[in-house]
C-alpha cells in the first residue's frame, strides 16, 4: 500500500463551491476511485494560499495510472476546471509531495 500526497491549486473565491462539489461527489466517480484501489482519500484546503493538499492510500498503482483515460474522470476534471488550476487536458495541475516523516 503506497501513501501518496500532492498539491493542487484552487482559485480564490471558490472555497465553498469546491467543498460543495465534493460533498456532492458523483456516485459513479466515487465508485471508480474505490474500484481503483484508492482509500483514505482526503483533500485539505490551506485558506491562506488556496492551495489544496491531497492524500490517498493506493493499493493498485496501475489502476490509478489508468484513471485519466476514464470518461467519468475526464468529465469531472472538465467540471472542476472552472474553479481550479488545470492543464490543457483539464486534469488538475498537481505537484507531488515528498514524504519527510511518517508515524504509522
Ligand atoms: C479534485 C480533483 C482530483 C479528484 C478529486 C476527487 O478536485 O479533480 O483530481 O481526484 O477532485
Amino acid at each position: 500500500m503506497q501513501r501518496v500526497a500532492f498539491k493542487m491549486q484552487l482559485f480564490k473565491g471558490f472555497e465553498e463551491e469546491y467543498k460543495k462539489r465534493h460533498d456532492e461527489i458523483w456516485p459513479e466517480l466515487q465508485a471508480l476511485l474505490i474500484e481503483s484501489g484508492i482509500s483514505e482519500y482526503s483533500i485539505f484546503l490551506d485558506e491562506t494560499t488556496n492551495s489544496l493538499f491531497g492524500f490517498m492510500k493506493v493499493a493498485d498503482q496501475e489502476a490509478v495510472d489508468k484513471l485519466p483515460e476514464k470518461p467519468v474522470m475526464q468529465r469531472w476534471w472538465k467540471y472542476m476546471g472552472d474553479i481550479m488550476a488545470s492543464n490543457p487536458d483539464n486534469s488538475p495541475v498537481s505537484t507531488p509531495l515528498k514524504e519527510v516523516f511518517y508515524l504509522p
